[in-house]
């Protein structure tokens, strides 16, 4: 049996190349013709895209999720789900997790991708329960991911152990989630080998193309015998994206590994989603950096869009000065803080800290209130032990809990289902209020507000009629 693929460019590939920004309209004729090309899955929601739907394309999510599913009858369509985070930045509640996987499952997703910026497997059993709930009901299959980092702790002992425990936990395949693009070939090949020795379930491999091994570290992965990797086609692949598709079914075709993707489609797809990537070249939504190798992150082991935040953010305080002194305060943080995956939301937090103390001449002397959650256990348990000097700084006396954060969360949907009777149609539109509020709220009065417009120009059509 060929090694299985799941195409990215409709979720990963333009959020890590154009910000999220392809829309229904973009996405619809491709998905189409993707949905013949014998793919194991695509990945098409979750991660950025419900934000950005709401935030910048004015467009419900959950239509979008719809209309694919439409386009695609013989297809798996994937999701990218942030555990307890949901697909915002704080944690939920445990009832809204299993409304959201039931919502997601029932609008036409498949496979839950399922990952914990820490690795903390419990902000991940409500997620991971409510989609063994309902996964027969709509042919629904539980990946849990696992965050792939370097540093001390973070070793392969560390990663067989953690697959170990997700197999436990109910995953019906594991994921290893190169978000950084920092798993190197031999690495990939020993910890995936190890992995397919003390667990059953089948290995898929999501990495990033920014440091340039990204190619090599599949092969390797396909070598030690992964089962499914993650490729984007190839107007929306390399830079800070994934491999190419095409590139891989040409390398791997005739060969025991031959995927047996159908190459017709494929350059079909990727001549209409050329048309789409030209557009926002033209627009400079695409910047060339993003496709441009960054060997840096190999040495500094953070992710690409970190960096470019990081230059922001210098840039703004006029100290791109300090770039490499921030560079190389960023292990330091993250040593302090009991080593945290960087993947959102801790690489921005780490970054900012790293920026602050650079700048402040003091270490953490002023610190992100995100931080300060984070040391008081709010966001689960870090990987290593963290620095009690550190902290105490940091918070003080406060209490630090060390249970399960979503632990103190009361049920929230019913309170917001009340708030917005008047612009909720559905349960879907509530769960889009309870995610990203103040952006969900604008959407859906501006869709009240269009129907009430239409309705009226309907009932003064009639009465045109009626008086002609
Ligand atoms: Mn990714």
């Amino acid at each position: 049996m060929g090694v299985k693929i799941v195409d990215t460019c409709l979720r990963d590939g333009h959020q890590s190349l154009v910000a999220t920004r392809l829309s229904t309209a973009d996405i619809l004729p491709i998905a189409e013709l993707l949905d013949n090309a014998g793919y194991h899955a695509l990945e098409v929601w979750g991660g950025a895209t419900f934000d950005s739907c709401l935030r910048f394309l004015n467009e419900d999510p959950w239509e979008r999720l719809r209309l694919i599913r439409k386009a695609c009858p013989k297809t798996k369509l994937q999701m990218l789900f942030r555990g307890q985070n949901i697909l915002g930045y704080r944690h939920y509640s445990d009832e809204l997790v299993e409304m959201f996987v039931k919502k997601s499952l029932e609008n036409g997703i498949n496979i839950i991708r399922v990952f914990d910026a820490l690795n903390d497997l419990r902000n991940l059993k409500s997620a991971v329960d409510a989609t063994n709930k309902y996964k027969k009901e709509f042919d629904g299959h539980c990946q849990i991911a696992l965050s792939y980092t370097t540093s001390p702790v973070h070793t392969i002992d560390y990663y067989v152990q953690l697959a170990k425990d997700i197999q436990t936990m109910g995953a019906d395949s594991i994921c290893i989630k190169d978000m950084a693009g920092v798993l190197l070939p031999n690495d990939a090949y020993e910890l995936i080998s190890r992995i397919k020795k003390e667990v059953k379930l089948p290995i898929e491999l999501h990495t990033h193309c920014t440091g340039g091994v990204a190619e090599m570290t599949v092969m390797s992965a396909i070598r030690a015998g992964v089962d499914i990797v993650d490729t984007a086609l190839s107007p929306f692949s390399g830079g800070t994206s994934q491999p190419c598709t095409e590139s891989l079914q040409y390398a791997l075709q005739g060969t025991e590994y031959d995927p047996k993707l159908n190459l017709e489609y494929l350059k079909k797809a990727c001549e209409k989603l050329t048309v789409v990537k030209d557009r926002f070249l033209e627009s400079k939504t695409l910047n060339p950096k993003a496709l441009t190798t960054n060997p840096n992150i190999l040495k500094y082991q953070v992710p690409g869009g970190m960096l470019s935040n990081l230059m922001s953010q210098l840039k703004e305080q006029g100290a791109m000065d300090k770039y490499e002194e921030v560079l190389k305060e960023i292990p330091r943080v993250r040593k302090d803080f009991g080593y945290p995956p960087l993947v959102t939301p801790l690489s921005q937090m780490v970054g900012t800290q790293a920026v602050m103390n650079v700048l402040f001449k003091e270490r953490y002397k002023a610190c992100p209130k995100e931080i300060i959650e984070y040391l008081k256990g709010n966001y689960g348990k870090a990987p290593a032990e963290v620095n009690e000097e550190v902290r105490k700084k940091i918070i003080g006396d406060a209490p630090i809990i060390t249970h399960r954060p979503a632990d103190d969360i009361a049920p929230e949907f019913e309170a917001m289902k009340a708030k917005y009777a008047d612009i909720c149609e559905t349960d879907e539109d509530v769960l889009s209020c309870a995610l990203f509020e103040q952006v969900a709220v604008k959407f859906l009065e501006g869709r009240k507000a269009a129907k009430l417009m239409e309705s009226q120009e309907n009932e003064v059509e009639e009465f045109n009629i009626f008086i002609g």
